[in-house]
Order: C-alpha cells, then structure tokens, then sequence
C-alpha cells in the first residue's frame, strides 16, 4: 500500500493544487484541510490565506479581560491578527474588474462615504439635463403623446419620474425646532486643554475641527417666521478626527422642565393647539400657560423666554449654551464639569416685541436672510466658547443641583474659561441636503466628553436618534454626506434603507477570525470608556422615579434673573408676560401664573396684574418650604447689556432715504463711512432705480419704501435736499419708516433739510435737543457738520439701541 502511495505522493503536487483549485470555486463546503498559502490560483490563494488567517487566532484571547469591575473600566483593545495580503478580506476576488461605476478596489483602510463634500457636490454648469439614470432629456417641455392632439401616454418614463420624485420632495418635518438655518465654518482652539479633556478639539492651541452649526426655533412650522417669541436652538456638529461631536444647545442656558419624562407634555401644550392648529410659532395662548403655571419649575425659564433673549437680533448676536452639565475627561480617567457658554464676538443684541411683529410680516425669513448675508458678505458670524469647569467636590456644596436643567452655575460662582472661537464661514451649497438633513444628536460625544446624571439629558440621549430614523428614512441617515463624520467608520452594523457603503468582505460579526478580527475593539486608551461615575448615598443606589430635594426649589433663580436685569430689560419682561397672558381666555391660567410670579417677583408679578386689569392673587404654595440660601443674588453678566461685543458693527443694515433731488455727496460720504465699518448702507427710494442728484449726478435706490420697510434696518439717515425731502414728505411711508425708526429706539441722522421730517412725522419737539443731550441715538446737524455727526452715528449705532426715549404706551 505504501509502495502504491509514495509513488503517487511523488505525483501529488499537480494533483494537488488541482483539487485546491477546484474546491475554492465552491461556496457550500470544502476541504478538511487546507494548503499553506502560496500556492495554486487566486481563488486557491484565497481560500489558503483565509484559513491562515482563521489559524493565527485559535481562541478568544479577550474572552478573560470582559468580566469585573477592572476590566469594565479598563477595556483591552480587541485581539487581532496580521493577514498576508489584502486577499482573504475581500468580498470577491472578481473586484480586480473595475470599471468606471464600481471604481477599482476599496482604498487599503479607508471609508470612502466620509470623504470630503465635494464627493458630493453637483455643478450643472455647461451639462446637459439628464434623468436620474444619467439618460439626457431631449424635450423638457411636453408629454409624449399620441399624436399632437392625442392622449399622454404611459410610456413617458421621463415625465413619470420627474412627477414621481417631485411628488416625495418632501420629509416630515422636525417635531420641534423645524425652523432653521444652517452654515459650515470651524473650531478653533486657543491652548490645549489636556489637564482636563482629552477631547480632539481641545488637544493644540491652533488645531481647527469643521463644524456645522444650525439655529432654529422650536415652536414652529418648517415655514414659520424667524422672529417669533421662542427659545433659539444652538446646535454644532463637530467633525472631530476622532468621530463627530454634537453639541445640541440653545440660546438661553436653563430649561422648562427638569426630567424627560415631561417634554411631550410641554411640546404639546406650547405648540398650536391640535383643535384649529392656532396659533402658529406662538407661546401666547391657554394650553402653553395652563400647562407652566402647573409646573413652577418652569418659571426661572419663563424670566429668559419673556426677556428680549426670546427675539435675537441676528443668529450672530445671541449666546449659546449647552444647558445641562457635562463632564470633561482627560488621559489619566479624571474628571471634571463642565458647562458650555458660546458667546457672540458681535455681541447679544434683541430685537424689541413692536419691532420683531412687524419683520415677521415683511420678512418673516429675517435671521435665515441676516445669517447669509452676513457669511456671504464677508461679516462671519463668530463666538468665543467658554467653560465652566467645576469638580464633584464644588458641585456637592452649591446651593442648587447640577443636574437640574432649570438652574445656572452664576459666572460670578464659577468664571468662565475662554477656550476657542467658533467662526461661520460658509454658506450650504443646498438647503435640504445640509440643513434640512444635518441629524444632531446629544449621543454624539468623542473620548474626553460624557455626561452627566442630569435626567432631561437622558432623555435626549434616546430621543434624537429615535426620532431620526423617521424623519431621514431610516437607521443609515449618518450615511449622509452632512452628516458622516471626517474620522473613519467600521463597524459590523449592515443594511437597512437608503444604505450608502459597501463593505467588503464576508464579516459582518465580532469576534471573527476570518477576517483577522477586524474591524477589532480599540480599547481604553483609543476608544470611547464611560466615566464610572459612583452614586455618593446608598439610599439612592435603588430604582426610583423621583427628583433630588434640591429640584424643588423653583424661584430662586427666577429671582436672580429678574433682578439682574436692566430697569429696561425688566420693563420688557413685565411687558412680554402681559402681551402673552392677554391673549390667554381663561382667567384662571392668568392667576395662576401671576401666583407664580409672586414667588418669584413681587415687583414683576404686581406690574403684571396691573397690565392685565385683574386683582393680585394669592402666592402660589412653595414645593421647598426653605431653599438654601443662593451663593450669588445679583449676576451682572445676566443682563443683555453685559456683552456689546468687540464687532458690533459688521452685518448691520442702515437705510439712506433718498428722493430726487438728494444732496448726493453726502449720501455718498454717510455711505463711504458705514461700509468701511462693515455697516450694509441702502439706499431707499419711493421707488427703486435711478434718480438725479442736486449736483446733477444720477444714483440708484435699490430698495424702496414699500419693499424694506424701516423696522429692517438698524439705523436710518435722512440725507439733505430740499427737493428730496420735500418729495419723501408725500409719501405716508415716509413717516412710518421714520415712526418705527424712533420707536425701536434706533439712531436717527437728518441733515439739513430732512430735518424738517422728523417733525412731520410727530417726533416731539423736545427731541431738537437730543444732539446735545447725547445717549438718545438721535442726530439734526447742518450739512457742514456732516463729519462730525457720521462719526457719532456710527457710534450710536455700535450701541444698538437708545432706550431712553422709549416708554410705554409709545408715544409714536
Ligand atoms: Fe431637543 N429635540 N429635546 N432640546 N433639540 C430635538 O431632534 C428632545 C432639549 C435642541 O437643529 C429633536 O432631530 C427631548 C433641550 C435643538 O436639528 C428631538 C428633550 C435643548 C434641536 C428632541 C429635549 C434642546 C433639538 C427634534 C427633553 C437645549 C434642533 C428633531 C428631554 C439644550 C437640532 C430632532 C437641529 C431637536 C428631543 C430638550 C435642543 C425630538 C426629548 C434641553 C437645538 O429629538
């Protein structure tokens, strides 16, 4: 037998090899054992590499290190193995026929779906307009039919595919925040912040992470004004080399309600009313009040939502904050808190509710509009992040839990750390492939970023991803060129709808040997580890549905916010909850807010009833019979006025109104002068075009008085020329640019001649003076003064408004 064998040993190699090559061209079974690779085709190669591959990992080295405490807080980075070519990992050896669809084989480690946008970009310039399969369109303009006169017929595949995608242009709609507005811009980080996070952001002075940022309000409809009374949202994606970071903030830094559990009570209650659908991006009406005077957590809230911080001038002049507690990480485990700050380098500047009313008519796209310009324009929008970093220790002693949404750490407590500028510096190529389709989601944090126990935070942990997978089609939407991060993407998660990668190979499990383990776990010291945060009392190591005492004490801060205000923002304040409240129709929802607002502010609450015709009920009854005393009852950097901003000018608007027979060159100087501060100057006419100047030259309106009403500039200057004025004097609109310019308290120039406008339009006598008197925004100069008074203009105008000639009712 022996004799036969070795002869035929002697044979095998051939043999061999054929049998190698034939069982690798089958995919249901195969050989007991394999041969070393190096041998037979490239299928035979294959199946000798893949089963060397198998070979190197005999067992689950890892299995050990995934029990206990340690190895829970410490995990190992997965085991791997070497294969010996890229050969054993591929789906199928035919991917060396490439053509000029399938491309040639994946790029060695790399996730090609996260490659910069412009992968994605589509410039129709010079291209013929084709189908979607890329066949070109002969006639875009008919139907097929059956003869000229004849019956469309069902063979258009064009005219059904246009009609088809063009019926499902449509996504539903955000549930909350639908409203919004986006931009790309970048991070900057002034000096490493390693000590305490290890966060790819924070780890070089210099080092630039993309973002984009988009801003929304929350009560509206998709094609709901911009100027409504609302929250703002503040959320910034960023594109970290160590995968994406989403911090999902808000214009005001405390919140309605202080656990998950109670959101969709409030977005119902606040949102229009299911019976009518009235009113639409509105707070003012029953089911929002009765809902937050029977939750007096709400009304610290209630002081930011009914102060002008609810109608920001611009996206570029409001804060943002994170809102809940955080934690910083760094390298060593340690941790800290932290509270997020992002404040305006334009500084906070509002609109006033008269003023905000009237844009949501003429412009109700007027921070969508302001945001664009700006970036367009060169004015980009730019904020300062800053960090309140606290410790465990310091958090146990305040006054107020750190996990409560409706509580601030005043700065005065705890100063804030400047630690990197936001800049937006690109507009989207296409509104609903950016902004519409950006998914933010407060899940989205890097190694050096985690949470803390706040439990409004939980909720949303769940709620964005949840909510996603409906709004974008499915569980693949991070596959979506805005939304893919710049750090590579593994993992074995596979298929679904609208899938974009194509993995290769046949692996889609871990553990695995068959392709050596990979994509493999990166362990402690690369990948994401949850801080093992431990509960201090064992009572509360228990499941339980219940808030910390120190959630119930619900005016303190309302208190601190009120009587951190200007008189002024005060004044707005008392008026916003009486314009609301008015348009409450149950008497009973107004007492009780007022009740509320008691506890809060005797002062507000009285001024409040007053407006509202009604008696002072009684205090509504305290949860927490004696809250802690609070470390700080006054905080300055509260109040508006706190922030004028380095750059306040750059993106502000200022009208020139100009009739036939204007004194041009000073239009030209005035205009001259705000452009090289960054001011957009235009000039209005009665009509827009071209009209002669008294020294005989021509210029151009380029808005009218009927097409940007006053309220959408900042500023307004009435040029001299006795013509011009004597002309803008016959329009009503003239007078009502100028009524709203006085009433929003802005700067007003008049030269010479215009002068005589202001009195027209009812601006009192007593204001001729206001040149001297300085402070209120208001400038009537000779034409030889002209210098002089554009210099102050500009100042006032960096000033933002001049409040000391409002009252209420206006006088105009
Ligand atoms: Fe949101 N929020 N939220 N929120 N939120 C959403 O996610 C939610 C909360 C915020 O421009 C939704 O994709 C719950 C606080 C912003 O796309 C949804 C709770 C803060 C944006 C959702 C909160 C925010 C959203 C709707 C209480 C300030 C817009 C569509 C537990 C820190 C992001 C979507 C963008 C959007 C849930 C409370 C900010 C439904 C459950 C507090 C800026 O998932």
């Amino acid at each position: 037998m022996s004799k036969t064998t070795k002869p035929g040993a002697a044979k095998s190699a051939p043999a061999k090899k054929t049998s190698a090559k034939s069982a690798a061209r089958n995919t249901d079974s195969g050989p007991a054992h394999l041969d070393a690779p190096g041998a037979g085709d490239a299928l035979a190669e294959k199946m000798a590499q893949t089963g060397a591959l198998a070979a190197a990992m005999p067992y689950n080295a890892n299995k050990a290190r995934e029990h206990g405490f340690a190895n829970g807080v410490e995990p190992q980075p997965g085991a791997t193995a070497e294969p010996a070519s890229r050969v054993p990992l591929a789906s199928t050896v035919s991917e060396q026929n490439g053509t000029e669809k399938t491309g040639s084989v994946a790029p060695e480690g790399v996730n090609a779906t996260i490659e910069p946008l412009d992968r994605v970009r589509v410039d129709s310039a010079g291209q013929m307009l084709t189908t979607n399969q890329g066949v070109r369109i002969a006639d875009n303009q008919n139907s097929l039919k059956f003869g000229v006169r004849g019956p469309a017929l069902l063979e258009d595949f064009i005219l059904r595919e246009k009609i088809t995608h063009f019926d499902h242009e449509r996504i539903p709609e955000r549930i909350v925040h639908a409203r919004g507005s986006g931009a790309h811009g970048f991070f900057e980080c002034y000096e490493p912040l390693t000590q305490y996070t290890k966060a790819a952001p924070f780890k070089e002075a210099g080092k630039i992470t993309p973002v984009f940022v988009r801003f929304s309000t929350v009560q509206g409809e998709r094609g709901s004004k911009d100027t409504a009374r609302d929250v703002r949202g503040f959320a910034v994606k960023f594109y970290t080399d160590e995968g994406n970071w989403d911090l999902v903030g808000n214009n005001m830094p405390v919140f309605f309600i202080q656990d998950a559990m109670k959101f969709p009570d409030l977005v119902h209650a606040v949102k229009p009313e299911p019976h009518h659908q009235m009113p639409q991006a509105a707070s003012a009406h029953d089911t929002f009040w009765d809902f937050v005077s029977l939750m007096p957590e709400s009304t610290h809230m209630l002081m930011w939502v009914m102060s002008d911080r609810a109608i920001p001038r611009s996206y570029a002049t409001m804060q943002g904050f994170g809102v809940h507690s955080f934690r910083l990480v760094n390298d060593a485990g340690e941790s800290v808190f932290v509270k997020f700050h992002w404040t305006p380098k334009a500084g906070t500047h509002s609109l006033v509710w008269d003023e905000a009313v009237k844009i949501s008519g003429a412009d109700p796209d007027y921070h969508r509009r302001d945001l664009w310009e700006r970036i367009e324009s060169g004015a980009y929008p730019e904020y300062e992040l800053g960090l309140q970093i606290f410790t465990e220790e310091q958090a146990a002693q305040f006054s107020f839990d750190i996990l409560d949404a409706t509580k601030i750490i005043p700065e005065e407590l705890v100063p804030l750390v400047p630690v990197g500028r936001l800049v937006l510096n690109r507009n989207p190529d296409n509104f609903f492939a950016e902004t519409e389709q950006v998914a933010f989601c407060t899940a989205h944090v890097v190694p050096g970023i985690d949470f803390s126990n706040d439990p409004l935070l939980a909720g949303r942990i769940h709620s964005y991803v949840d909510t996603q997978i409906t709004r974008l089609g499915g569980p693949n939407f991070h596959e979506i060129p805005i939304n893919a991060p710049v750090a590579q993407v593994h993992n074995n998660q596979r298929d679904g709808f609208h899938r974009q990668a194509i993995p290769r190979g046949r692996v889609a499990y871990e553990p695995n040997s068959l392709a050596g383990g990979c994509p493999f776990q990166a362990g402690a010291a690369q990948g994401f580890v949850s801080v093992p945060a431990r509960l201090q009392a064992t009572e509360e190591q228990a499941k339980v549905r219940a808030k910390p005492e120190k959630f119930a004490d619900h005016y303190t801060q309302a208190r601190l916010f009120y009587e951190s205000q200007s008189p002024v923002e005060q004044t707005h304040i008392a008026n916003a909850f009486r314009f609301e409240l008015s348009k409450v129709t149950v008497p009973a929802i107004r007492e009780r807010t007022v009740s509320m607002l008691r506890n809060a502010s005797e002062q507000l609450a009285r001024q409040v009833a007053m407006g509202l015709g009604m008696e002072l009920p009684d205090p509504m009854p305290l949860a927490l019979a004696e809250p802690a005393a609070p470390e700080v009852t006054r905080s300055p950097a509260l109040s508006l006025l706190a922030r004028p901003g380095d750059s306040p000018l750059p993106g502000r608007k200022v009208a020139l109104l100009v009739g036939p027979g204007v004194e041009g060159e000073s239009v030209a100087k005035v205009q001259a002068a705000l452009l090289a501060r960054g001011v957009v100057a235009r000039l209005v006419g009665p009509r827009i075009g071209p009209m002669a100047t008294l020294d005989g030259n021509t210029l151009e309106a380029d808005a009218s008085l009927e097409n940007e009403p006053g309220f959408l500039f900042d500023g307004l200057v009435l040029p001299d020329g006795e013509e011009a004025v004597a002309a803008l004097a016959q329009d009503g609109h003239t007078l009502e640019f100028i009524k709203d310019q006085f009433r929003h308290c802005k700067p007003i120039l008049a030269i010479g001649a215009a002068r005589g406008l202001l009195a027209k339009a009812g601006l009192p006598a007593s204001m001729d003076k206001s040149q001297e008197q300085g402070g209120t925004g208001l400038f009537m100069v000779d034409a030889d003064l002209l210098d002089e008074a554009v210099v102050a203009f500009i100042d006032a105008l960096a000033k933002h408004r001049h409040f000391g000639r409002e009252m209420d009712p206006p006088l105009l």
